[in-house]
Order: C-alpha cells, then sequence, then structure tokens
C-alpha cells in the first residue's frame, strides 16, 4: 500500500525521458544450481545477557541470502534436522506443487527432501522463503527460521546501483534469552492470537538498529522484506522522498515518489533512496504507528514510532549519481475479458467463507491456464494480508478505486472492513495451493484454504484462443 503517491517523480529524482530498446537486452543463459540448505537448532547471541535457543537455515539467522537469475534450473538439497517436521516454502515463486513446501509435504526429523524448480523469465525480484508446516509456521519463524531470495534479470534497468537487503522481524524474548512463545490459553497467548504475535525487539537483517553507509548524491536501491509474524511497517526516512520502483514480483513500468511507504506481513518493496544529505549526516529509517487493530486487543504502544537502521552519511565529497530509466519495464495486463470465474473471498477473524482450513477439503476448484477474478472482502474490524501460493496476480481495485499502476504481487493487504480484487491465471503447475491470511497466527489456526488446479489436457488449445 502506498501513501501520498505522486506518479511524476520530482525534480530531486533526474530520470532519462526513454530507454530505447529496454526490451531486446539478452536473457541469462539457463544454469544449473544446486544449493544445501539444513534447518537445525542453534545458540545464538540475539539479545544482550543470555543466548538464545533458536532453530536456523545453515547456522545463520536470517538464513543465507539466495541469489538465482531467471532461467535457473534450481535444486535445493533441504535436510531437517530439527525436533519436528517442517517444510520450505519459496515464497512468491511459481513453482511445481511439489516444490511449494506447502502443508502437503511434510519433511520429517532427519529426513531430507529435494525442491526442485526453475526460475521463470519476468520473475525478477525481491522473495524470501520460510517454514509452512501444519500449525507451526508462526513458531518456526519466530524461532529464527527465514531467509531472502533476490532473483535477478539478464536486463535489469537498475542493475548498476548500490543495493542493500533489509528483510525486518520481531521478536520477543524472556529475561533467560528464550523466545516468549506464550501458551495459547494463557492471556498473552490468547492476544496473540487475536493480533498476531508481536515482538518488541525489531531485528533488521538480524541485528537491532544496523547501520547503512550512503554518499551523498547517491542512488542506492533497497530490498525490503517484512518477515514479521503480524507487525506492519509504515515506513519513512524523515528529509528523504523515495522512489517505490517494485513490489512482490518485481520492477513496476514507471517509479514512483513516495514520502512513505506500508509493508504489510510478507509482502517486498523496492525502493530507490537518494543521499540527498550533507556528507557526515545522519538519518534514521523509521516504523511510523499503523493502526491495523480491532480496539479491543490494540497494543498500548501501538502509536509509538520505532527505529530500525541508521542511515550514515560517508564524509566524502557528494557524488552525481547516473539518471534513472524512466521505464524500468513493461508488464503486460491480464485481461479481464479473458477471466471465467470470479470467486468471493469473506474473510471474518480467523476463517475465509466461514470456514477454517480442512486440507481434506478443495476450496476453490479451477483450471489449468484459467484467469479468475477473486474479490477479498474482510468484514470484519483489522486488517487481514491475504496470500496466495504459486501465481502471481495483478491487483484491479481496492474498495472500488481502480489501481493507478500494475505490478505483479502475491501478497495484498485486505484493511478493515476493506476490499481488494486482482486477477490471476493459473499458468503452468496444477496441484493443491494455499491462500491464506499471512498473520501467522491466523494462518496456523485455520484462516486458510485450498485452491487445486487441475490439468484437464486442453489447457494448451485455450492458450492458442488467447488466454
Ligand atoms: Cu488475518
Amino acid at each position: 500500500m502506498i501513501l501520498r503517491r505522486r506518479t511524476t517523480p520530482s525534480r530531486a529524482w533526474p530520470v532519462l525521458v526513454a530507454l530505447a530498446s529496454l526490451w531486446a537486452l539478452p536473457a541469462f543463459a539457463q544454469r544449473p544450481v544446486e544449493i544445501t540448505l539444513t534447518a537445525a537448532p542453534a545458540q545464538l547471541s540475539l539479545i544482550a545477557g543470555a543466548p538464545t535457543d533458536m532453530f536456523v537455515y545453515n547456522g545463520q539467522f536470517p538464513g543465507p541470502t539466495l541469489e538465482f537469475r531467471e532461467g535457473d534450473r534450481v535444486i535445493v538439497h533441504f535436510r531437517n534436522n530439527l525436533p519436528e517436521p517442517t517444510t520450505v516454502h519459496w515464497h512468491g515463486l511459481h513453482l511445481p506443487f511439489t516444490s511449494d513446501g506447502s502443508p502437503f509435504h511434510p519433511v520429517e526429523p532427519g529426513e531430507q527432501y529435494d525442491y526442485v524448480f526453475t526460475i521463470r523469465p519476468g520473475t525478477a525480484g525481491t522473495y524470501w522463503y520460510h517454514p509452512h508446516p501444519h500449525h507451526r509456521t508462526g513458531y518456526q519463524i519466530a524461532k529464527g527460521l527465514y531467509g531472502v531470495i533476490i532473483v535477478r534479470a539478464a536486463d535489469d534497468p537498475l542493475r548498476s546501483l548500490p543495493e542493500k537487503v533489509i528483510v525486518i522481524s520481531d521478536n520477543r524474548f524472556a529475561p533467560d534469552g528464550s523466545i516468549d512463545l506464550p501458551a495459547s490459553l494463557s492471556p498473552e497467548g490468547i492476544i496473540d492470537r487475536e493480533n498476531g504475535r508481536e515482538g518488541d525487539v525489531i531485528f533488521v537483517n538480524g541485528a537491532v538498529m544496523p547501520t547503512i553507509i550512503i554518499r551523498a548524491g547517491e542512488v542506492q536501491r533497497w530490498r525490503v522484506i517484512n518477515a514479521s509474524a503480524a507487525r506492519v511497517y509504515r515506513l519513512a526516512l524523515p528529509g528523504h522522498t523515495l522512489l517505490h520502483v517494485g513490489s512482490d514480483g518485481g520492477l513496476f513500468e514507471r517509479p514512483v515518489e513516495v514520502d512513505e511507504i506500508t509493508v504489510a506481513n510478507a509482502e517486498r518493496v523496492e525502493l530507490l533512496v537518494r543521499g540527498t544529505g550533507a556528507p557526515g549526516d545522519r538519518a534514521v529509517l523509521q516504523a511510523l504507528p499503523y493502526d491495523r487493530y480491532i480496539p479491543q486487543t490494540r497494543p498500548r504502544t501501538w502509536n509509538e514510532t520505532r527505529e530500525l537502521l541508521t542511515v550514515q552519511y560517508a564524509s566524502q565529497p557528494p557524488m552525481t549519481a547516473a539518471p534513472l530509466p524512466a521505464v524500468l519495464r513493461r508488464i503486460p495486463a491480464l485481461d479481464t475479458a479473458h477471466a471465467t470465474a470470479k470467486r468471493l473471498m469473506v474473510l471474518t477473524q480467523g476463517m475465509i467463507n466461514g470456514q477454517m482450513m480442512d486440507p481434506a477439503r478443495v476450496d476453490v476448484g479451477a483450471t489449468l491456464d484459467a484467469t479468475e477474478i477473486w474479490e477479498i472482502e474482510n468484514l470484519v474490524g483489522m486488517d487481514h494480508p491475504f496470500h496466495l501460493h504459486g501465481f502471481q496476480f495483478q491487483l484491479l481495485d481496492r474498495d472500488g478505486v481502480p489501481e493507478p499502476f500494475r505490478s505483479w504481487k502475491d501478497v495484498v493487504n485486505v484493511p478493515r472492513h476493506g476490499t481488494a480484487r486482482f486477477i490471476v491465471r493459473y499458468a503452468s503447475y496444477p496441484g493443491k495451493w494455499m491462500f491464506h491470511c499471512h498473520i501467522l497466527d491466523h494462518e496456523d489456526h485455520g484462516m486458510m484454504g485450498i485452491l487445486e488446479v487441475r490439468d484437464d489436457g486442453n489447457a494448451v488449445a485455450r492458450t492458442t484462443k488467447g488466454h
């Protein structure tokens, strides 16, 4: 969600008027990529005073940042050394059902599983991976299991910019250093179940208040990921405007200048930050108050501004950044005239269409390659960020207001009493795909459903007819 948008960047942002032959640049050659990923318990020092018992990928918190290129054929050799079943969900990637890491494919303790997928052309962007076992997603992510994925395109128009990855998460600790995960029927557990679990310690890349160095005049590309169970970040960098250049599924067609930007759970944003300060200056990335709560359980401190990281200007003299392209890429519109069904998803507290998740039930049956419109209607007084597995969608409108520009998304935050509509095409991969609220406590308690995409053998015929 973007607040106070300007569709034309101001003069603070020099842009090229046009970039010819933007779409004629070569693609990457296909290459095989093999990765070994192990989830295991570990003790790390996260906060002063006492070590914390965690679950981590490859001994790191967050897990290693994985970089792929469009066209890569990826094999992830995953090993579960945890004392409980887990999965690895490749959030936002378009891949086969058996590699989605959904609750349908648990990996038992001591077992191995190979996730095999090809990074599809046109999907360059920022993604993340995290566990998705039945009922235990919130617990395992709170214990430390998440990591960032960057997918690169050969024709990335911003490839010359210095990049920063900013994965934001929050947590809560007991005095002995352990992660505070209250019993579900305790007063704290009941509030966590309602609000989604929030923590008073906010981590950026696994650290509290880290520093990013910027040079005066420099333009940096920030990839921001909200890996929090429930906390929503309304980001601002006082004294700076930001260029919003991309979201979940990669770059927009054109940059959009913003003063602040809201990143809901599991959403990603790509921002350009311009060093308009002077050498030696200091700025702070803030999370401004964001009221997503029902009044009964709204936290007492909800309207406090929080500090996330320091932006420190280097002492070097100002530099002149190269002008930015005015057009970043082309995003073909999914055509509403091709939609063959409309689906209504009514969100209430903990339920979708009045039901809780049942792995034996299919909530939406659809055909491979079909294009459909989903309307997500939130009937209750708190926000629910809605996520669909497997397929990126294009938002059509929110509360009836047409989306001002196209982007590829896999999460849409549906504010209290709000409605969002998107269009999606079930391309390439049949299977059972989850859709759910990405407040992890809501998801784990059943605010989830199943889309089954079936291959009836006619997908190619439909495609040639123009779908
Ligand atoms: Cu929810």
